[in-house]
């Protein structure tokens, strides 16, 4: 009994210990190159991904300074999220290979955007780097 108390204390520590830890310069901007908000595009629409003040790195690869892009589709990223890696779904797209544009294909209608960098394990930086939500209309 002891022991497995332990043993959830030590994780719970290294959990907590972990989660959104890897720093960001305070310079660091993500941003969108192609897109403004209120912009109205058709599908798929290719994006553009802008980033300064850092560099890209595929995931898995830890390097000082560094992270991937992705691409949080009518959601956000927000409080403990913050602290973990974010979901793999259709709403959170990684680009994981270090890809610094891509095709997305939406449905019609009104859709957020949002850029966030994370981290080699997808977890984002601290302070987070992202980019302003912006709300797209496809015809
Ligand atoms: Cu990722």
């Amino acid at each position: 009994m002891r022991l497995s108390l332990l043993t959830i204390a030590l994780f719970s520590t290294i959990a907590v210990a972990q989660a959104g830890e890897t720093p960001a310069p305070a310079n660091a901007k993500v941003y969108f190159i192609n897109l403004k908000d209120g912009d109205t595009v058709t599908s798929p629409v290719t994006i553009r991904f802008g980033l300064s003040g850092m560099g890209i790195a595929p995931a898995g690869t830890q390097v000082a300074d560094t992270g991937h892009h992705h691409l949080i589709i009518d959601d956000k990223i927000e409080g403990d999220a913050l602290n973990e890696a974010i979901p793999v779904d259709e709403h959170h797209l990684h680009f994981g290979k270090g890809q610094t544009e891509a095709s997305v294909t939406l449905p019609k209608g009104s859709h957020t955007l949002q850029l966030v960098l994370a981290d080699w394990s997808h977890i984002p930086h601290k302070p987070p780097v992202m980019s302003e939500r912006i709300t797209v209309n496809v015809e």
